[in-house]
């Protein structure tokens, strides 16, 4: 049995350990890539992927760790990615999750692990993708993955999820920054955390008509907007049977599959694009790309004919 075969097996037995490892492979690019893609198989699709996204000190962690409570009491195995695109190190915030999350760290059932931007090939959300699927692969039946932050990063990784919902707080003009940072087009769902707070109702009444502007084909999902305490454990429940709709309303209209599959392809085409400028890279010693733009400078050679004659040497 090769050392990935065993780390695999290893990891679908629930040793965190394994798991961590093959994490460390994939988010690095290590050489075994292709060899563990093939090793987790096809359970690496297996999994629902949930994204959790919203302002700093939100309620994120917390949130998730009440949905992983409620996923083992389901007898689910459950991973958890805290992804950090605005810090270059593990630390810090997360690190502030590990401790929230605690009570899970001994269960084999769940697995945590925090990524920040630092030292992954092809960027982080190349990464935060590759360590989804060693979570599905290995049996994780849901992985939630909490990015902190508002912005692009945020949007990008949010897109790996089957389901994202973003969390709110009421009196933050969190709905205002949503819409700004295009956060209104990726929510499947609006969760209004510290809803102990004041004007909850306030910040439901704009997320919901910020809702009913968005255009949408018959049968396709409207939004939902729930509202939680999470540090309280209510309204999780709500968050749950919204996930669940979201889920029955993916498998059932067939968007699933169609999301999937647009994520495949983007995958495939960064993995083929990766590999021909590395083959590029090599050309003629390496320096095919800069004979030809020396030629191309001196207007010995137009651009487009450049092109073609490197790319013959490639294919
Ligand atoms: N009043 C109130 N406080 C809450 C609620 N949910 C979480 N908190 C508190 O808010 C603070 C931040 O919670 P986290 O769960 O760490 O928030 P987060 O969004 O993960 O934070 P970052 O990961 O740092 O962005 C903590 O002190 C929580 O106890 C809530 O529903 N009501
Ligand atoms: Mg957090």
């Amino acid at each position: 049995m090769s050392e990935v075969d065993r780390l695999v097996a290893a990891a679908r037995d629930g040793d965190a350990r394994s798991t961590a490892r093959l994490i460390s492979l994939v988010e690095r690019g290590a050489p075994e890539l292709p060899e563990i893609a093939a090793a987790l198989g096809g359970d690496a699709q297996r999994a629902h992927i949930l994204g959790l996204t919203g302002s700093p000190g939100v309620g994120k962690s917390t949130t998730t760790n009440e949905l992983v409570r409620a996923y083992r009491q389901d007898g689910k195995r459950v991973g958890v990615l805290a992804v950090d695109p605005s810090s270059p190190f593990s630390g810090g915030a997360i690190l502030g999750d590990r401790v929230r999350m605690q009570e899970h760290a001994t269960d084999d059932g769940v697995f945590i692990r925090s990524m920040s931007s630092r030292g992954h090939l092809g960027g982080l959300s190349a990464a935060t993708a590759a360590a989804v699927r060693v979570l599905a692969g290995v049996g994780c039946d849901v992985v939630l993955v909490e990015t902190v932050g508002v912005g692009q990063a945020e949007v990008e990784i949010a897109s790996l999820a089957d389901t994202t919902l973003v969390l709110l707080a009421p009196g933050m003009g969190d709905a205002i920054q949503a819409v700004k940072a295009g956060i209104l087009e990726i929510a499947d769902i609006f969760v209004v955390n510290k809803a102990d707070r004041d004007g909850v109702d306030a910040t439901v009444r704009d997320i919901n008509g910020m809702i009913a502007l968005g255009e949408r084909a018959a049968g396709q999902w409207r939004p939902r907007v729930v509202k939680s305490v999470a540090a309280r454990a209510e309204g999780i429940d709500d968050i749950r049977e919204a996930i669940g709709d979201h889920w029955a309303y993916l498998e059932k209209s067939g968007e699933l599959r169609r999301r999937r599959e647009e994520r495949a392809a983007a995958e495939i085409e960064a993995l083929v694009l990766g590999r021909m400028r590395a083959r590029m890279g090599t050309l003629r010693g390496g320096h095919a790309l800069s004979e030809l733009a020396v030629k191309v400078a001196a207007g010995a050679v137009d651009p487009y004919a450049a092109a073609e004659e490197l790319l013959s040497d490639l294919v």
